[in-house]
């Protein structure tokens, strides 16, 4: 007998890998924590592109300088879409955006950090990107459709992001003492952080039980740091570069890299608001959204001109 039971209907589908979308009925706690997650991932989309921003002008050259103009633009594109599958979830944008704005909305620890050499827009690439992809190569069998679909072109972006990142390393690392010097700094100061962008461990973790449940989340934080270790760990050999932890060390029982403790107290610092650039970037995201003020209201106006039939000066133009 065909159940009507929406919970039943709902479970059911998870169970049976069929994606949820928009017009489903869905438990108020799947989509409040969605709304949470992916309003989050589309503020750090976003404010990601600040620190990277900051080196466009400064680029070594021509070709460098374009590559990260596109990577940057990737990045804007990743936070549309993933606010546009937020507003599927019954949240305007204005309300998202205003939570990170107002500072009550997170995003990720990782942009805090300042980008201070050309270095570390390489590290940026090869160790951030390449922990958001770990990370959201799980996320395009999540079980909310939109949010899916939006991961599977991220993905493959990042991937051109992480490659463009080690490929940076790579030249530095085949440069001058100062060039290799750099490098080497970069890594240091960005491995870390890199690992707590994965969230707490998974005993400290509120949301990740409920969240494999609801099959939004196939892997647990600590899995994926894992894995990302692993790759990372025979990668940087490649760059005939070392990750600063003396505890790394490949566990032959394990099938795994060991590796040592994540300072907490830095993560949650930085989590609350005080890590070394958080008022820095709301800041700047503030000031972007009052001085974009004109350019939504001039959309705005044409969206009300073009829906009242009246033509526009360029489809007059257009026409003749
Ligand atoms: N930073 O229960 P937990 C990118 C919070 S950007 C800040 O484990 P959950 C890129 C967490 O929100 C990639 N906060 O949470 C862009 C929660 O607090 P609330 C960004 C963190 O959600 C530009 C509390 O700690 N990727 O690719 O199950 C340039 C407890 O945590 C962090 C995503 O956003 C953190 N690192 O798991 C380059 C991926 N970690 O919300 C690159 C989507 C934890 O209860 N998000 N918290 O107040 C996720 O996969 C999950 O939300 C997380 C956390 C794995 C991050």
């Amino acid at each position: 007998m065909v159940s009507h039971d929406p919970e039943k209907i709902f479970n059911d589908k998870i169970d049976r890998e069929i994606k949820i979308e928009p017009e489903d009925w869905m438990p108020e706690a799947y989509r409040k924590t969605l709304i949470r997650q992916i309003s989050q991932h589309a503020h750090s989309e976003i404010v990601g592109m600040l620190p990277e921003g900051n080196w466009i002008t400064r680029a070594p050259s021509l070709k460098r300088k374009a590559i990260l103009i596109a990577k940057v633009q990737d990045e804007a594109g990743h936070g549309l879409y993933l606010y546009a599958a937020t507003e599927t979830l019954n949240i305007t944008r204005e309300e998202t955006i205003n939570d990170l704005h107002s500072g009550k909305a997170k995003y990720s620890s990782i942009f805090n950090y300042p980008t201070i050499t050309w270095a570390d827009i390489g590290a940026i690439g090869w160790l951030v990107d390449g922990a958001a992809i770990m990370n959201q190569v799980m996320l395009c069998r999540t079980s909310y459709g939109p949010y899916a679909r939006a991961m599977v072109r991220i993905c493959k972006e990042e991937s051109f992001h992480q490659r463009q990142g080690f490929d940076i390393l790579l030249t530095l690392s085949r440069g001058s003492k100062e060039q290799r010097d750099m490098c080497q700094d970069a890594i240091n100061r960005w491995w870390w952080p890199s690992l707590m962008m994965f969230g707490p461990h998974d005993n400290d973790s509120s949301h990740t039980d409920q969240s494999m449940k609801w099959k939004i989340k196939r892997m647990t934080n600590d899995e994926l740091r894992q894995k990302f270790v692993d790759m990372i760990a025979e990668q940087v050999k490649i760059l005939g570069m070392t990750l600063p932890d003396p505890e790394l060390k490949w566990n032959e029982e394990r099938k795994h890299y060991d590796f040592g403790e994540i300072n907490w107290d830095e993560f949650w610092n930085v989590v609350k608001g005080n890590g070394p650039c958080n008022k820095q970037r709301l800041e700047a995201r503030n000031k972007a959204w009052e001085e974009g003020a004109w350019v939504r209201e001039a959309a705005q106006a044409y969206a009300r001109k073009k829906a009242s039939g009246t033509p526009s000066k360029g489809s007059a133009l257009v026409a003749a």
